[in-house]
């Protein structure tokens, strides 16, 4: 695998990175898993409590001076990390879709969200906009200005192992924040390549510390590092119910917290749509990634009139999914993650059958080697509590409707809130659908998919979805604290609200 000598991996590699400096104290290996085989890839050092304390104490001392740099010039380490992205596209891309076991198309897509997101943070990086509002007393002026909490926190899921990191990385680091990275455990190399690439990017600039990572074995360091006050604020990727506890812990240290967990995202078809965007829009939201996106399309709302056609297509276009090593591109859906998630998907068929739910396509696990499934489609009711629930996977429930408020509050009746689509050529459905009565999502688009969103707009999701929002349009403002200001330039010391208070001098 020539992508992992690019990218400078080692069969055993070191778990944590502090100012450009590799910490190895430990003999801990956390082993990388290919899930296309089940066989290790190399190992990772996990992160000792010694090496984590290495690594807040340094990125600490690292934000004394970062915070101090024009935040422009910030923006080009940034622009160079980016064109280091560029450069190194098709090998990290090949990782991701080795590590991770998406196709090696969305691997580069990954890749690709990561470069835009450089490009993004950069133009940001001299927009940092604070507003001035008109004072009620005169010769005062009254403005708001922005700075840099500190220590952020980047937690991240293995499903979208590299960019969701660069969504929050780059925007924080902009902002004068330093990072410090704790990945997911299931993803460890494609972590240490990319802080392999940004300690390069940093060394030539002449930084270090900016960004950091550490790669813990197990949860106590990882709640050490949700509970520990000189981390102001920390961005939390995962399921609701990890999130709801890390909510909790930095609800007690009153640190400030950006939530992006679970998904339970429907497609609406209704009785004007153009079935020829919806199939392929339906199909990769279904499949993309196996169906372990937080956007993953996992409910189809169907008009009755649309009904027998729509599965009809569906089932067609599951015929022709290849399932494979997803580093052949002749492969359109690789493997889930580990086991427990392929019996994960395996408990939730046993449910559906009990239930009486009609399986349209697939509904098995693969006999071979590897964690692979088939993608499956099911005819469902939507009150059943497997369809009220994010499984990982690629299971895709499909309901008919007859009326168009039917669809929108059964697609609105989940807990979670991240994304919806709703595919259309009515002005009234799709103004509805936008409307405060419509969609209860963060993301709400009309013929275009649940998955898939572009970094330009603001990424995240209501309700058990955690509220968060993160990459593009105003997200920045999470990564930074407020200040407002008020300046009386004049020689008098008039008080707001008129007030005639007679001070003692
Ligand atoms: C995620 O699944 O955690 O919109 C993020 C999308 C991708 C990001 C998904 N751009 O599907």
């Amino acid at each position: 695998m020539d992508f992992l000598k690019a990218l400078g991996l080692q069969t055993n590699n070191p778990g944590a990175c502090a100012e450009g400096h590799w910490l190895t104290s430990n003999t801990t290996k956390i082993m990388s898993i290919n899930p296309a085989n089940g066989q290790d890839i190399a190992s990772v050092q996990a992160c000792t409590r010694s090496d984590y304390e290495q690594v807040i104490a340094k990125s600490l001392s690292t934000f004394l001076q970062w915070r101090q740099m024009p935040a422009p010039k910030r923006g080009e380490l940034i622009r160079r990390l980016g064109n280091k992205l560029r450069e190194n596209k098709d090998a990290l891309g090949s990782l991701v879709a080795y590590e991770m076991g998406k196709s090696k198309a969305e691997g580069d897509g990954e890749v690709q969200e990561m470069v835009d997101m450089a490009d993004f943070a950069v133009g940001q990086s001299r927009m940092l906009y604070g507003l001035t509002m008109p004072s009620e007393r005169s010769q005062h002026r009254l403005v708001e200005q922005w700075h840099p909490y500190g220590v952020t926190g980047v937690i991240t899921s293995f499903n979208f192992p590299v960019a969701v990191w660069a969504w929050n990385a780059f925007i924080a680091a902009v902002c004068g924040n330093t990072v410090v990275w704790k990945p997911s455990s299931k993803t460890p190399l494609c972590a240490v390549a990319v802080q392999k690439l940004c300690n390069e990017v940093m060394h030539d600039f002449g930084v270090e510390g900016v960004f950091n990572l550490f790669i813990p074995e197990d949860h106590a360091i990882a709640d050490a590092f949700i509970n520990d006050p000189r981390v102001p604020l920390i961005s939390f990727t995962g399921s609701t119910a990890v999130g709801q506890q890390v909510n909790e812990k930095i609800a007690k240290k009153m640190g400030r917290v950006i939530l992006e967990l679970g998904g339970n995202n429907a497609v609406i078809v209704d009785e004007t749509a153009d079935l020829n965007l919806a199939i392929p829009a339906i199909v990769f939201g279904a499949i993309g990634t196996a169906g372990q996106r937080c956007t993953t399309t996992r409910r189809v709302f169907v008009h009755q009139k649309h009904y027998d056609e729509v599965v009809a297509r569906l089932v067609h276009a599951y015929q022709q999914v290849t399932i494979g090593d997803p580093l052949d591109n002749r492969n359109t859906m690789g493997p889930l993650i580990d086991n427990a998630a392929k019996m994960a998907f395996v408990k939730a068929i046993d449910e559906i059958k009990l239930l009486g739910g009609e399986i349209l396509f697939g509904g098995n696990a693969l006999q071979r080697p590897g964690f692979f499934v088939e993608p499956t489609l099911v005819r469902a009711n939507p009150a059943w509590p497997i369809v009220q629930r994010e499984t990982f996977a690629p299971i895709l429930y499909i309901m008919p409707y007859q009326k168009f408020s039917e669809a929108i509050n059964a697609q609105n009746a989940v807990s979670q809130g991240l994304s919806s689509a709703l595919f259309t050529n009515s002005v009234r459905h799709s103004e509805y659908f936008l409307s405060a009565m419509g969609s209860d999502c963060g993301i709400a688009n009309i013929n275009v998919g649940t998955s898939g969103a572009e970094i330009g707009g603001a990424f995240g999701g209501e309700k058990m979805t955690g509220g968060g929002r993160e990459s593009g349009s105003d997200a920045w403002k999470a990564y930074m604290r407020r200040q407002t200001n008020t300046i009386n330039w004049g020689k008098t010391l008039p008080l707001a609200q008129g007030i005639n208070f007679k001070i003692p001098t």
